[in-house]
């Protein structure tokens, strides 16, 4: 690798953070059941330190996004303490998620529910979250909506648009001026025929007609499998509306896999588009960088460590494109050579160079060999063996 080439890298590694989710940190399954972990964290003072081990080891992840119901056990009157408890384990409150999913009430929709009194039920949850996140400091508050309906003429698809487009302006209207709202799109699941908010597309008009500070969310697992997604960032991009990330990789569908387990190229592809971007704009999006994955199998500080590390490679290797050479073989439509541009950068071994910036930040070069040298794993397991062996029903699976 070259002095430039490094010091691309060191300058990638100096600008990514990336958010970890409360929920990585606790035993979750498939609706076919779950499988306990021995360190599962099972509180939220479990779930920040948790994350707090993971931004100790890795220096890029300091902020947490966290699900109100999830997280908040007394709701607004909680986040004042939720946030020193972060603070106390060398991590931030990051972005916001109300909950209008998981309540009864929310059975056919929460903001695009035939029911008024529905409506204004999950309007006055996102009112509170708005408020929770001005007591955390957070800049953004996550929606995602599981509205929609299972089966063909059952929904009046055109009416529940604009009921989305009226509760959007509505919590639009409360925001600080330095807050945000992130509209997060899913082609299916819950909802099997339509979902409101189903794609891109989709979540950019809502978001539009909601007001200038709600900008789109892409999930990476919430498309279909043929669909280019970094062009959809390429899109957002240029109209101002890339609002952040939630990364997670995926073979069949919302697989909540490690970034990069199945396709890096992909993931790399993505950050491509920004850098270029920058290169080309020379302006600084600003994109909340989010990791949303539970694993059911892999112990979930050592994973969340991996996933970490590996956003970090492939963002740095993205730098490494050549961008004033890119420009000139696109525009003489030198294919072969523009592709290999990407190519180049992709192939390229950065690994030492991540590890030299670690060690020129005082952190271990490998924070998965350091975490698990520090015999962290096996003191959580024992201090909370007993409660998840509980949740276990008596066992661990
Ligand atoms: C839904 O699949 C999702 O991607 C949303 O972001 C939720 O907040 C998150 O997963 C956790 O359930
Ligand atoms: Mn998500």
């Amino acid at each position: 690798m070259t002095d430039r080439q490094q010091e691309l890298v060191w300058g990638a590694l100096d600008r990514f953070q990336v958010e970890q989710p409360s929920w990585g940190f606790a035993n979750t399954g498939t609706r076919f059941g779950k499988f306990i972990q021995a360190g599962a964290a099972t509180t939220i003072e479990e779930k920040l330190a948790d994350a707090g081990q993971v931004h100790c080891f890795t220096g890029c992840a300091p902020s947490v996004a966290v699900h109100v119901l999830w997280d908040f056990p007394d709701g607004r009157a909680s986040a004042a303490q939720v946030a020193a408890t972060a603070a106390r384990y060398g991590v931030r409150i990051g972005a916001i998620n109300p909950n209008v999913f998981e309540d009864q009430a929310y059975k056919y929709g929460s903001l695009a529910n035939p029911d008024p009194a529905v409506r204004e039920k999950a309007l006055a949850h996102i009112l509170e979250s708005i408020e929770i996140a001005r007591e955390t400091s957070s800049r953004d508050i996550s929606l995602w909506f599981t509205d929609g309906s299972n089966y063909p003429g059952t929904a009046n698809i055109r009416r529940r648009r604009a009921l989305f487009e009226e509760g959007l302006s509505r919590a639009h209207a409360r925001l600080e001026p330095n807050q945000r709202l992130l509209v997060e799109y899913k082609p299916f699941e819950p909802a099997f025929y339509h979902t409101d908010i189903a794609d891109w597309g989709m979540a950019y008009l809502v978001a539009r007609a909601a007001g200038p500070q709600a900008k789109v969310l892409v999930d990476t697992g919430h498309h279909y499998q043929a669909q280019n997604i970094e062009q959809i960032v390429a899109w957002l991009l240029a109209d101002d509306m890339l609002g952040g990330f939630h990364f997670n990789d995926r073979r069949y569908a919302d697989d909540d896999l490690t970034i990069g387990s199945i396709d890096p190229y992909q993931i790399f592809r993505i950050f491509h588009e920004i850098e270029f971007y920058r290169w080309e704009t020379g302006r600084e999006p600003e994109i909340a960088y989010m990791i949303d994955q539970s694993h059911n199998l892999k112990p979930k500080i050592e994973e969340m460590i991996q996933t970490v590390m590996a956003a970090q490679e492939l963002y740095a290797k993205a730098a490494l494109v050549d961008h004033g050479a890119l420009t000139r073989h696109q525009e003489a439509c030198e294919l072969i050579d523009a592709e290999e541009c990407l190519k180049a950068a992709f192939y390229t071994d950065v690994r030492e160079a991540v590890r030299a910036w670690r060690r020129s930040r005082g952190l271990a070069e490998d924070p998965l060999a350091a975490y698990r040298a520090s015999g962290h794993q096996a003191r959580i397991e024992r201090e909370r063996a007993e409660r998840n062996r509980a949740a276990a029903g008596g066992g661990y699976a």
